[in-house]
């Protein structure tokens, strides 16, 4: 397809509520929307880096910088065959993977649309409808934490995350276990910990956590392993994990026994699915993680999680649990079930609602092809 233009948006949603975490609070979520016009086609995609270099260090600049300045002037005009093509010609650039998965994701919609076959179909998704569960951030106390979890739940949630951080973690999943003593539960930590702190761990062996995701540095692979091997609740790996490479050593080493897929953080679907299927093939389970998308991501990761290794439920969660009004329509939800439905139609399979698309944009620039 000859890539005729691309068009970048500086996005700023309101949370509905504060979310807390070991990195800070956020109040907004800011990312990258990108449009891709390619032969009367639209393909769109979000880049997640975010307005802070707390999680990655990319933030909306230095991917609007690697995006503006080396992606799009490697496509822009030119006819690709493939997505493959595309890849292959943003490989010299090193790291910047959510700048590059934000492009790759508008690519794969545009393919997919130009194939009229869905964004699930066109990744080798199985799924009709996907397993949800939810991301609960810090919480003024452990009292409306337990309340958080209550409302969560009685939403069909099928899964609760809890946020940790050091001196709010232990009390917080003893409390959430004597109320909900067989609910799927499992914290998420951001690298908050040190791997002498593995005491705490250990209180919490006895709680049955599906999970320990990212206890330790956010870069680490080593000392995991020298965790998970005095641990027998399996540790889960997000922020260490950016590629193929990382997953092997990760399982080689024993790292972890659960992996965190995010297409942002490993650069796109295409190296999102290469993890997924290394991961099948050695009986290590997978989950969608999230990085409070808008709808125009969500549809992508629902995409992606509909694939057969997504045996457990992501944190994917319904537009209403992020944003007050999303930009895409029809909106995620959650049925009673703690499912969601995957989209059929052709390419991510939501509409963009433009006026709530215009409404969340502070920058906006245009590249055309000459
Ligand atoms: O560590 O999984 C994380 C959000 C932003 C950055 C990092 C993380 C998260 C979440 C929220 O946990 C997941 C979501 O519901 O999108
Ligand atoms: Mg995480």
């Amino acid at each position: 397809m000859k890539i005729d233009k691309i068009e970048l948006r500086h996005v700023k949603l309101e949370l509905i509520a504060p979310f807390e975490t070991s990195m800070g609070i956020e109040t907004h979520e800011e990312h990258i929307i990108v449009r891709v016009d390619a032969e009367g086609i639209t393909g769109w995609g979000e880049s997640v880096a975010e307005g802070t270099p707390f999680y990655s260090y990319e933030t909306v600049d230095t991917a609007w910088h690697i995006l503006k300045d080396f992606l799009v002037p490697d496509i822009l005009g030119k006819q690709l065959s493939s997505i493959d093509q595309a890849i292959d010609l943003w490989d010299r650039v090193r790291g910047h993977r959510m700048a590059k998965a934000g492009l790759e994701a508008a690519l794969w919609d545009l393919f997919a649309k130009s194939k009229n076959v869905s964004l699930s179909t066109a990744l080798g998704g199985t799924r009709k409808r996907i397993d949800v569960g939810v991301s609960i951030g810090l919480q003024s106390s452990t009292s409306v934490l337990v309340e958080k979890v209550a409302g969560y739940l009685s939403q069909g949630y099928q899964r609760i995350k809890i946020k940790i951080a050091p001196g709010r973690d232990v009390e917080l999943v003893k409390a959430i276990r004597k109320s909900y003593p067989n609910i799927l539960l499992q914290v998420d930590a951001n690298s908050a910990y040190e791997l002498s702190d593995i005491g705490i761990f250990k209180q919490m062996e006895d709680a049955k956590l599906l999970l320990i995701e990212q206890p330790l540095g956010y870069d680490d692979i080593y000392e995991h392993s020298k965790m998970q091997q005095e641990l027998k609740t399996p540790i889960c790996l997000d922020e260490s994990i950016h590629s193929l490479a990382d997953t092997k050593a990760a399982i080689e080493l024993d790292s972890c026994r659960i992996i965190n897929i995010k297409p942002g953080r490993v650069g796109g679907f295409t190296e999102s699915k290469k993890i997924h299927d290394y991961c099948a093939s050695k009986n290590i389970p997978v989950w969608h993680g999230g990085m409070l998308e808008s709808g125009i991501g969500r549809a992508g990761n629902v995409a992606l999680a509909s694939l057969s290794n997504f045996t457990l439920p992501g944190d994917i969660s319904a537009s209403n649990r992020y944003y007050k009004k999303d930009i895409v329509d029809p909106e995620f939800e959650v049925a009673a079930d703690g499912t969601m439905f995957v989209p059929t139609k052709p390419g991510i399979g939501v509409e963009i609602v433009m006026k709530e698309l215009d409404a969340v944009t502070v920058r906006r620039e245009i590249f055309g092809a000459r």
